[in-house]
């Protein structure tokens, strides 16, 4: 038994053999270039490989010039380096005829497939880069037949799925293997552990079965670089971890993690970035808020536990720490305000208690400090600003006593200081207001002084400093300025009757301060104000009839003053969703716009106002208010007085619930002033969102449509670096059915890949606006060459002749295709038409315009997982206005979830 082969192991015999038979004899120069060639032609001769030309050139190595390619002295083919290109197509079998082959780099390209086997018949192969492609399947079995010389492997973004094979354990030389973001759901083998060489291990974003981390990888003696974010880990980190000496940066985070971290890991000696953070999406919200797609809910819920150790403090390369979003109990050691090279510490949404160690900063470059949401007391330590180099200050919601540190008297690389929610006390160190790029200042719910200066920084956007004891003057100069929340502190003095310099406010709350005087008539100028709120102090004057014309109010509250005269009657055209007046001296008559049941409380307490109709709680015009009216009004008062705070609490809550909740980071609700933060779907980016920022300009405008307006930018001479951007309507709330559309587009697209489905390449968000970065399409939509209408309007007269229609319509089919059959779960775009179907330079296909598509989780229900729920909570937008609306607060969860 089993002595004769049977008849399949025979066929995978010869099969085996032929892949793995040494060539008949090794080519010659002249058949290397006509081997290019081929390769050229079975990649249907992409544009850019067009300096692979046979120009009967006398030199046999004249090819040794063509694009991408190098060859060995002795005029034999080595690399072949062709990323960024668009080639398109599998591998050919061919490419391995080509025996001193060491380096093949395709990244960024459209290869599709499955991994060829012919390319064990590269046998001095050490350099093989094919991330960002197509590639599907597995990765076989008998990868250890790959050439034993390999010491890079890169299939990073491709599609592959199954298990990594334990056979990858046995590359003897391999180096850096890079396999993050593919469809593994399989496993990763323990045998990694024996890859003695390795020193990058890149496992991060697949889905693979949950799994506990191996023991066997703390054998890497040499790994560097172990980046396994989202990968479904499950356990506690092993114990063996200690033996990682090598290792210079570990990222584990967004797993489901549990336990402490192990001792060991502090002693690591060249440790530089520790990142073990939670996704904080988890526990935070479940399925049900707004039904988006929560398929993934409980990814990511690293629960780690413990105590921080003093030896942390001899972590002595750590230069970046992020485990927020833990469960880490106890004290922040003192010696980790010792580490000399810490730049950026990230402790927040622990349970840590106890004081700050009171060297942080002082011996270090430090830049980030973020320690907020814990339980933590005892003052902030004085010298955090003094490397000179502090930008960002975020220590809200603790127990945190004492004043602000000295340092940030001088600190003027400051940007962000958000310590609401504390016990501080003592005068805020004047300097602070000279630091020229602070843009975000939140302190409220504290017991800090001080003055503000009249002119405060340019940059600053939101300046939130409620429940405090400032006094002194409102300042009338802050050019960007967004958010002012100053209520209940102890201001003086008058509205600055130039509001000039601060004309871009969109809420102004002075609520419960001491300002006098009257409302000046250049409030007018506050063209984007959506919340106004001066009530509770002493303002006297008339209302200004400039009042009726702010265009996007929602809400004013000038109650409990002392204004007099009558109200102007525009008022009424702003149909204000919260008008209160009351507890005024106004007199006259109510305008007759205003007078709605709907405002029946926003006027009581003027006795000398007066309504002919009934519905207002105001005396009767004609009629002398009597005693049981009075006694009646004074009832009604206290009552509605109640009612009325509290729909403008409600309002002004959700204000600030999206303000802390969305922004709680770096803040900033305009366009221009925001920070952006740049969501890649691709790892190796060479762009930043400052320089796709910088070029929407007209010149780069191509399209404009109902959710928002398409640029073209350049980004550099090859086709590649083209990129088209979606920019959806800045500085305007995103109403439910645009923001569906966007969580479609990028919930869609930034998990799938194919060749005929157009590219995501990033996201860029700020808290309002967005971006969305695709490859750009040279041809533009079919229906552009379809209709003649656009025909003769561009330049593109040509027709298309029969067989370009023809792949056309195979590839958009491949594209629904794998949408429908491939993906998991499966997705119908529910919008396929012409004009979403674009063309690439050679006239590939590719669908676009994801927003109306959804993932199909049980079969037949659509729409079971990514409906909105609803417009709850939503307000009507108006140009320019703040969000706020519950919606939004959705969206940035989600935008959270799917990492944008
Ligand atoms: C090159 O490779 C192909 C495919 O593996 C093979 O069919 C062909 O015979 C090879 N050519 C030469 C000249 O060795
Ligand atoms: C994560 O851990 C929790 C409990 O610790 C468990 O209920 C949940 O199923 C785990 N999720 C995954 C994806 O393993
Ligand atoms: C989960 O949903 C339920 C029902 O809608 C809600 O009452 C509960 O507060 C939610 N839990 C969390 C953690 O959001
Ligand atoms: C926080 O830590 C304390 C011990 O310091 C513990 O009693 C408490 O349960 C922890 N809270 C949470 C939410 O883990
Ligand atoms: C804050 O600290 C004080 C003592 O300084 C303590 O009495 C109080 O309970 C603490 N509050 C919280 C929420 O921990
Ligand atoms: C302000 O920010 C800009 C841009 O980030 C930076 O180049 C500049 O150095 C900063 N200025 C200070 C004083 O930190
Ligand atoms: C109002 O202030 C701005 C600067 O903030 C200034 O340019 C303008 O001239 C001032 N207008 C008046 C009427 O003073
Ligand atoms: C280093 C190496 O493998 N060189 C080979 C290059 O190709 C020629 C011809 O195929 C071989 O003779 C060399 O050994």
């Amino acid at each position: 038994m089993g002595k004769t082969p049977t008849i399949p192991a025979i066929i995978l015999f010869t099969v085996t053999i032929s892949y793995l038979s040494p060539k008949a004899s090794p080519l010659t120069p002249e058949q290397e270039k006509q081997t290019l060639l081929q390769i050229k032609n079975f990649w249907r001769n992409p544009t850019s490989l067009q300096s692979w030309e046979d120009n009967n050139n006398s030199s046999t190595i004249a090819h040794c010039n063509w694009f991408g390619i190098t060859c060995s002295s002795h005029g034999f083919i080595t690399n072949i380096s062709v990323p960024n290109q668009n080639i398109y197509g599998p591998i050919p079998d061919s490419l391995c005829n080509l025996t001193n082959l060491t380096h093949i780099n395709l990244y960024n390209n459209s290869i599709s497939g499955q991994f060829p086997k012919s390319l064990y018949n590269c046998s001095n192969l050490e350099y093989l880069n094919l991330g960002q492609n197509y590639l599907v399947g597995t990765i076989p079995s008998d990868i250890n037949r790959i050439s034993s010389s390999l010491v890079y492997l890169s299939l990073e973004a491709n599609n592959f799925s199954g298990d990594i094979p334990p056979g990858i354990g046995q590359l003897p030389n391999i180096q850096s293997l890079i396999l993050d973001n593919n469809l593994f759901n399989g496993s990763f083998p323990a045998e990694l552990g024996q890859l003695s060489s390795l020193q990058t291990l890149w496992l991060a974003y697949n889905p693979f079965t949950p799994a506990t981390i191996p023991q066997e990888f703390g054998k890497f003696k040499n790994l560097r670089f172990l980046w396994m974010t989202q990968a479904n880990l499950i356990g506690n980190i092993p114990d063996s971890f200690s033996n990682l000496s090598a290792l210079q940066q570990l990222d584990l985070s967004i797993n489901n993690l549990t336990g402490p971290i192990p001792a060991g890991i502090w002693m690591l000696p060249n440790l530089e970035y520790l990142y073990l953070y939670a996704n904080h999406l988890s526990g935070e919200i479940n399925g049900t808020i707004g039904a988006l797609n929560f398929v993934n809910i409980d990814i990511g819920i690293n629960k780690l536990t413990g105590t921080i150790p003093e030896d942390f403090g001899k972590l002595n390369s750590l230069t970046s720490l992020g485990i927020y979003f833990n469960k880490f109990s106890g004290e922040i050691p003192p010696s980790i305000g010792l580490l000399p090279s810490l730049t950026s510490v990230r402790f927040f949404d622990n349970n840590l208690t106890g004081v700050l160690p009171s060297e942080f900063g002082k011996h270090s470059k430090l830049w980030e400090f973020d320690v907020s949401n814990n339980r933590i007391s005892g003052e902030l330590p004085a010298g955090l600003c003094a490397g000179g180099t502090l930008t960002s200050v975020v220590a809200f919601n603790n127990n945190l006593t004492g004043r602000l540190p000295d340092s940030l008297d001088h600190c003027v690389t400051l940007d962000n200081i958000q310590v609401y929610n504390n016990r501080l006390t003592g005068d805020v160190p004047s300097g602070m207001w000279s630091a020229m790029n602070l843009t975000t200042v939140m302190m409220y719910d504290n017991q800090l002084s001080g003055t503000l200066p009249e002119k405060l920084p340019w940059h600053i956007s939101i300046l939130m400093i409620a429940n405090n004891r400032f006094s002194g003057k409102i300042p009338s100069r802050a050019e960007n300025l967004l958010v002012f929340d100053a209520s209940y502190n102890q201001f003086s003095g008058e509205i600055p009757a130039n509001l000039t310099g601060i004309s871009r406010l969109q809420i102004l709350s002075l609520q419960g301060n001491r300002i006098s005087r009257g409302i000046p008539g250049s409030i007018s100028v506050l063209r984007n104000i959506s919340i106004l709120n001066l009530s509770y102090n002493q303002l006297s004057g008339e209302i200004p009839v400039e009042l009726g014309s702010l265009p996007v109010l929602k809400l004013l509250d000038l109650s409990a003053n002392q204004l007099t005269g009558e109200i102007p009657p525009a008022m009424a055209e702003l149909k204000l969703p919260v008008l209160n007046l009351s507890s005024n001296q106004l007199s006259g008559e109510v305008p007759a716009g205003l007078q709605k049941s709907f405002y029946d409380d926003s006027f009581i307490a003027n006795p000398d106002l007066c309504s002919p109709s009934t519905v207002l709680n105001v005396r009767e015009c004609g009629r002398k208010s009597n005693g049981p009216n009075h006694t009646s009004v004074a009832h009604i008062l206290l009552l509605v007085l109640g009612g009325l705070a509290l729909l403008g609490t409600v309002l002004f809550t959700i204000v600030l619930l999206v303000i802390r909740d969305s922004k709680r980071r770096r803040i900033v609700v305009g366009l221009d002033l925001a920070p952006w933060k740049l969501t890649s779907f691709f790892q190796s980016l060479d762009f930043t969102a400052e320089r796709i920022l910088k070029a929407l300009t007209d010149e780069n405008l191509i399209a404009s449509g109902g959710s928002g307006q398409v640029y073209k930018i350049v980004l550099g001479n090859r086709a590649r670096e083209i990129v088209a951007v979606k920019k959806i309507r800045n500085g305007r709330k995103l109403d439910s059915r645009r923001e569906k559309e966007f969580q479609a587009e990028v919930q869609i697209l930034g998990t799938i890949r194919h060749a005929n489905i157009v590219k995501l390449i990033a996201c860029i968000s700020n808290g309002d606006s967005k971006l969305l970065v695709y490859e750009y399409m040279h041809n533009k939509s079919l229906d552009r060459w379809l209709h003649a209408r656009y025909r003769s309007e561009s330049n593109e007269n040509v027709r298309l002749d029969w067989s370009t229609r023809l792949s056309i319509a195979i590839g958009a089919a491949k594209g629904l295709r794998y949408m429908h059959y491939d993906c998991k779960p499966p997705v119908v775009h529910r919008d396929v038409k012409s004009s979403n179907i674009l063309l690439d330079d050679e006239f590939g296909a590719k669908i676009a315009d994801f927003g109306l598509a959804r993932m199909l989780v049980n079969a037949g229900e659509p729409e079971s997982v990514s409906t909105v729920a609803g417009t709850f909570g939503y307000m009507a937008p108006g140009e320019d206005e703040i969000h706020v609306t519950v919606n939004f607060l959705i969206l940035n969860f989600t935008r959270q979830l799917i990492r944008c």
